[in-house]
């Protein structure tokens, strides 16, 4: 290992299939990284069950969701893929950590705000204590940055938070890390609503796009997208205050063909939308095709995947351990054997 490289270290729920979002948001940033950086990226399958899942459809979301991290570009060579359950370490330190994060900065997170209202039934002390879970997940790596979309920017800080905690009493213990956020498309939004976030566990499927949804479907979503009622030359303006739709639009177009909003809108100077949302749609479909293909093979190799996922977590795993036994000695813990 190259200790020269900056630490990254980041997670997706297997609560759903990859949407477009966590690909913009997340995945397309962990690979532009990849050589540059020292990269740990998990399946946070201890995350996904603060929300009840179907075990069956668990188990395969998992598998498939390192498939297509692989199929994404991440070269299992270059960066370390595991599935978190893999490495009890996250666990053992997701409950040191609870122990030092408090009620009232937990009650604040708006993700279990919103998870809380939209699972009412099941208001569970997991979905509640998940981002000292998360904050173990980076803490365990010596994380430097923690690439995600901007939903997640408050749990960094949370971490960072609890790291300064910690270390204030047993002296310098954990890094602090930084959330790594990307400019253009940290929050790629619903194409039936644009004032909400594109989510994998949301169940209308008008406006969501999965990143192994066949061209015809994605084509018929991108030509339903909600926009708003301008027409002709100049409706294509990124205004993402008074119109949402169409700027949500032309950041995916510019995440998928690398043009800026004012080279957009000059290509787009004098078209509707009757032009410009299947364009966005072809982009996209071109942008996921080889997604697709790629981990449509990898799937069919479970030999392959299996080897990737024990490989990883040994690799993780080794990291991990040092971590958590530096802790359980600051914290007091008597070690097995004295050691
Ligand atoms: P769920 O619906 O189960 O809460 P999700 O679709 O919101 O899941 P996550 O697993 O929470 O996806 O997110 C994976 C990563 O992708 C995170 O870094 C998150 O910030 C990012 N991400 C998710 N959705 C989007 C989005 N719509 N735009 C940009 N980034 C996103
Ligand atoms: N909380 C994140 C998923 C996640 C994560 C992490 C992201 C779990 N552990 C560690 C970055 C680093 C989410 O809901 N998207």
């Amino acid at each position: 290992m190259d200790t020269a490289k900056k630490i990254m270290v980041s997670g997706i729920k297997p609560s759903g299939d990859l949407t477009l979002g966590s690909y913009i948001g997340a995945i397309k940033n962990w690979i532009a990284l990849a050589d540059e950086y020292d990269c740990y990226y998990f399946m946070a399958d201890l995350h996904a069950i603060t929300v009840r899942q179907n075990p069956a459809d668990l188990r395969r979301r998992t598998t498939n969701q390192l498939a297509q991290y692989v199929a994404c570009g991440l070269d299992p060579e270059k960066n370390t893929l595991f599935i978190q359950s893999h490495v009890p370490a996250h666990a053992e330190m997701g409950w040191v950590l609870n122990c030092y994060a408090m009620f009232g900065e937990l009650s604040r997170m708006t993700q279990f705000k919103d998870k809380s209202a939209k699972n009412a039934d099941n208001i569970n002390g997991g979905l509640f204590t998940y981002p000292a879970l998360m904050a173990g997940d980076i803490l365990l790596y010596n994380a430097d940055y923690v690439p995600v979309g901007e939903d997640q920017k408050q749990h960094c800080e949370l971490t960072r938070d609890i790291a300064n905690r910690f270390n204030g009493i047993y002296g310098d213990v954990f890094k602090v890390p930084e959330p790594y956020i990307a400019k253009v498309g940290a929050r790629i939004m619903s194409l039936a609503d644009p004032t909400s976030k594109m989510s994998k566990s949301e169940d209308e499927d008008k406006g969501r796009i999965l990143i192994t949804d066949k061209p015809e479907d994605i084509m018929r979503t991108f030509k339903r997208a909600i926009t708003d009622s301008d027409t002709g030359a100049g409706c294509v303006h990124y205004d993402p205050e008074n119109k949402p739709g169409v700027s949500n639009l032309m950041t995916i177009y510019s995440c998928a063909t690398g043009k800026t909003f004012a080279e957009i809108e000059k290509e787009f100077a004098s078209a509707g939308y009757g032009v410009f949302k299947p364009a966005v749609g072809e982009a996209v479909v071109e942008m996921l095709r080889p997604i697709r293909e790629k981990s449509e093979d990898l799937m069919k190799n479970k030999d392959y995947l299996n080897k990737l996922m024990a490989d990883g977590a040994e690799k993780a795993s080794r990291v991990a351990n040092r971590t958590l036994k530096k802790v359980y000695k600051k914290i007091g813990f008597v070690l097995p054997n004295g050691k």
